[in-house]
């Protein structure tokens, strides 16, 4: 690590170039495929390159020697498809060990040769780490978007088991590549933390991203912003890109991340697009212009080839790069949160949907209960277009499988591309929900929530946990004494737990949202006259004393005294919210649709509020219900946005709509509809339901819209398709 950051301080670093490219140069057949050791093996392994570090390391170490001749000072050992997931399909699996070790011992002695000849330029061996064939965020099946080919613990074994081997086999430091899934880049990260904790060693990490559209997104619909705030949890030696497209339009992403990454930047693209029969199309000098474009925009500090690209190329990189000066390293500018968007809040007060909760919603519960997936998904729905900018989602509920329920439900919300622009939040008393629910997330969450309940230890070891998935975490203000419900008790435990987070694990604060307990008032009970008050009271100190964390609290629980009346209910919540934003409350579980605003209220109801909240005088209570029957049934909150009239839409764009958007709600009424209106079905399906799909694609081709949104109006095509059949018959 300390030769690699003195070298990038000074210069840019050089990659090899293809693999892949060089093998196919060597017209090898099954057999050179087989070797010995797999001529009696069952099934077709040409095109298996791995396997080829045990049959014919002759040519892998060919090429490691002749892409460290062309000036290479990092070379890829040969295992980009070197774990069970990929090596099952050749039914290797169990040599997935093996070919690893021997890949970096290959390298290994490759590079060793090759620094005893050029002992002022060291070469370095990365263990080279690809995506696997199988995606977590995504269902490989349309009609089925809960579905996965592959889950968190199976992949992070199957990496654990290939980078356990690179290492002791010697490599230098690992390559995470062509990602096109962050959630399979997080198993992978979280992979080699076991790695090294069993080997004892500990590795530089480089991490390297595929986009997959114009729109400059991985394949599984991330920015690049959001998927830097996922990973922000790894400390990396660099992050980059590589694949997908030539270095032309590799140009504006890599300023992106050049911009805000915290990291070293690195940049292998393929040697331009390739032809009809799989050939690139740019000669060693077109692409030596062009990484050196990066290089002068200051944007990169490790440089290389992919796809299509040969020592030739790597030399000409080395000539056009020798006397540039890298980018020079600069603190992230990460966003806090994501989804498939990055997440800022710049100060602005963060509201958290409430509604995806089977404790806080008989609705949400009921429909979880019966299966009803599709109107639960529409409730997440709703409340985005009401304005949340976060999703509480709790499954807890003694009726329920939590565990099972909080994967499969999260699984249906990535597959929708509005739901899944957002951060969630993951709402559990069970760590194993919890743990689970991080396992299904592909941007950065939120935990909701640990506590010092159970004791130091139990806390500080979920809290690293929560640290290693890569999440923020909420702290409630409990303790091994219960609850803290007055002000002193809530700052003491807010500040022990402070303390302990930053101190013991290297917590970073500015992921703790203390939630100091919003408790309910207006009960009767005088004791709770003073829970609002000193909630904000609170507030006010942890906003003062505990440098960049932040304050939450579950806003509703505040009224249950109230149930029954919605608008005197939301009244409080506004009053209440006032105060305690004033007071530095950074974000708040609420429902989003409620419409009672502060500046709303009635003076003399506003002012009997105030008294409450704020605790102001003995009989408050007393006074605030004597008002509330005369305000009952003025706006409440509704479930979900209004839409437009959709009558006064046209019948041909309501359906270009449905499919822009992927929106089956209202699409068997319009197709009725559509079948009065059309001689027949097959005339739908050419006219405007073809019309919606070329608009689609003309879009995805604009880079306009990505990958997931795509999916969702192939699901919604398939739906129209699967009305009409009866009437095509
Ligand atoms: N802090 C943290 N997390 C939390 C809470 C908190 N999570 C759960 C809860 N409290 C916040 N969520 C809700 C959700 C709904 C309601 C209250 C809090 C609610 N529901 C209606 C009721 O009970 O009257 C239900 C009505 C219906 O069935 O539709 O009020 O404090 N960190």
């Amino acid at each position: 690590m300390k030769t690699l950051s003195e070298i990038l301080s000074r210069r840019i670093m050089l990659l090899d170039g293809a693999m892949g490219t060089m093998i196919q140069r060597h017209n090898l057949t099954e057999e050179d495929f087989r070797g010995e050791e797999f001529s009696v093996h069952g099934v077709k392994v040409a095109g298996n390159n791995d396997l080829l570090v045990l049959t014919r390391p002759d040519i892998i170490a060919g090429i490691h020697r002749e892409y460290l001749e062309a000036g290479a000072d990092i070379i890829e050992t040969c295992t980009f498809n070197a774990q069970r997931i990929s090596q099952q399909e050749y039914q290797t699996a169990d040599c997935v060990r093996r070919i690893n070790l021997e890949a970096a011992r290959l390298a290994r002695t490759e590079a060793d040769r090759m620094s005893a000849l050029t002992p002022e330029k060291p070469r370095f061996v990365a263990g080279s780490v690809g995506p696997t064939g199988r995606t977590l965020s995504m269902s490989p099946d349309v009609d089925n978007p809960g579905y996965r080919a592959i889950d968190f613990d199976t992949l992070k074994e199957a990496y654990v088991e290939q980078m356990e081997a690179l290492i002791e086999g010697g490599v230098d430091l690992l390559l995470v590549e062509t990602v096109f899934d962050t959630l399979n880049a997080k198993a992978a990260l979280d992979a080699a933390r076991t790695a090294f904790r069993n080997s004892g060693v500990t590795l530089p990490i480089m991490l390297s991203v595929t986009v997959a559209d114009r729109s400059g997104r991985t394949l599984s619909g991330q920015t690049l912003e959001a998927l830097l705030a996922s990973v922000a949890h790894v400390d990396l030696l660099s992050v980059g890109l590589n694949c997908s497209f030539g270095a032309e339009q590799m140009m504006p992403h890599l300023r992106t991340l050049s911009d805000i990454a915290p990291c070293y930047i690195s940049a292998y693209p393929n040697a331009g697009l390739p032809d009809e029969m799989g050939h690139y199309d740019q000669t060693p000098q077109m692409m030596a212009d062009n990484v050196r474009r990066f290089a002068d925009a200051g944007l990169v500090n490790i440089v290389g080839g992919c796809c299509g690209s040969t020592p030739d190329h790597i030399r000409a990189m080395a000539q056009s790069l020798a006397d540039v000066t890298p980018r020079a390293l600069r603190e992230g500018r990460l966003p806090w949160l994501s989804g498939l968007e990055g997440f800022v809040t710049n100060g602005a007060f963060v509201n958290v949907g409430e509604r995806c909760n089977v404790a806080g919603s008989r609705k949400f519960l009921r429909l979880i209960k019966e299966g009803s997936y599709d109107e639960a998904l529409s409730i997440a729905r709703a409340q985005v277009r009401d304005g949340a900018m976060v999703l509480d989602i709790n499954m807890d509920d003694a009726m329920l499988d939590a565990e099972q329920q909080m994967s499969h439900f999260l699984r249906l919300m990535a597959s929708d591309p509005e739901i899944a622009r957002l951060p969630w939040m993951v709402d559990s008393s069970r760590f194993e929900v919890i743990e689970r629910a991080l396992k299904n997330i592909q941007g950065k969450a939120i935990v909701n929530s640990l506590s010092l309940k159970e004791g130091e230890e139990l806390f500080l070891e979920r809290a690293g946990r929560v640290r290693e998935l890569g999440a923020a975490l909420v702290v409630m203000a409990f303790d091994e004494q219960g609850q803290a419900t007055t002000y002193e008790r809530k700052i003491e435990v807010c500040a022990r737990a402070y303390r302990l987070l930053t101190e013991r694990i290297g917590f970073p604060a500015s992921d703790i949202i203390f939630d100091p307990n919003v408790l309910t008032i207006a009960t009767g009970i005088a004791e709770h006259d003073s829970y609002a008050l000193d909630f904000i009271r609170a507030t006010r100190w942890i906003h003062e004393n505990l440098p960049l964390a932040r304050v939450s609290g579950g806003v509703s629980n505040l009224s249950f005294s109230l149930r029954g009346n919605n608008y005197l209910r939301e009244a409080m919540h506004a009053v209440f919210l006032y105060h305690a934003i004033e007071a530095g409350m950074d974000m708040a579980i609420v429902n989003p649709s409620a419409a009672v605003m502060y500046e709303d209220i009635a003076q003399p109801l506003r002012e009997a509020l105030e008294d409450v909240v704020l605790c102001r005088r003995a009989d408050a209570t007393e006074r605030l219900l004597a008002m509330a029957e005369s305000c009952r049934g003025e706006a409440v909150a509704t479930e979900g946005v209004q839409v437009q009239n959709r009558q006064e839409i046209e019948l041909e764009e309501r359906l270009v709509q449905a499919l822009q958007r992927g929106d089956t709600e209202f699409l068997e009424d319009d197709i009725k509809e559509a079948l009065q209106k059309y001689d027949t079905p097959s005339a739908i399906i050419e006219g405007p339901l073809m019309r919606g799909m070329t608009m689609v694609g003309e879009l995805f081709g604009q880079g306009k819209m990505f990958l997931p949104q795509v999916v969702k109006t192939a699901r919604t095509m398939k739906c129209a398709v699967n009305i009409l059949q009866p009437y095509i018959e």
